[in-house]
């Protein structure tokens, strides 16, 4: 069975808590609850990190290069500034499929552009929880077809 590390950037904790008009009420816990059902339909099998810091995140990135098949990312506003990340993110050898609840290209300025996604194999913008839902769906294909 493959194993899809789904991986939160910094202040993601906070969703269902605050500003909802901008990122929905669904908190995490309930959004990796509809993860795992839609992982358990597709045979895959998913774990779950959320971290406010740009060093932890490159940690998992180097765990999910040893020991996953792949990683579905948001690195929140890291995602506009993070070099780090960036390498990280093409330095491994797994896929990565970077993830936003919001469309960020039709944010502010300083959203509209990714630092990290150049190293992704793709990018979901804008569909709110269901964007971890298409990239899991994306994820499988693209493993499929390896
Ligand atoms: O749309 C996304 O998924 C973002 O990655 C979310 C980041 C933002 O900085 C990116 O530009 C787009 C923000 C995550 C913060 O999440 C919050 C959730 C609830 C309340 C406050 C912040």
């Amino acid at each position: 069975m493959k194993k899809i590390m789904i991986l939160n950037g910094p202040n993601l904790n906070l969703l269902g808590k605050r500003e909802p008009e901008i990122y929905g009420d669904e908190t995490l816990e309930k959004i990796n609850t509809s993860i795992s059902s839609l992982a358990n339909e597709l045979g895959i099998s998913v774990f779950f990190s959320q971290t406010n810091s740009e060093g932890d995140i490159v940690d998992h990135l180097h765990e999910a290069d040893r020991e996953f098949d792949g990683v579905i990312l948001n690195p929140a506003g890291y995602t506009h500034t993070s070099v780090a990340i960036l390498d990280a993110v093409a330095s491994i050898s797994v896929p990565v499929i970077e993830v936003h609840i919001t469309n960020i290209y039709g944010r502010e300025e300083f959203r509209r552009h990714s630092v990290t996604a150049a190293g992704a194999i793709g990018v979901i913008s804008g569909f709110g929880s269901n964007s971890y839902h298409l990239a899991l769906r994306a994820m499988k294909e693209h493993l499929d077809g390896e």
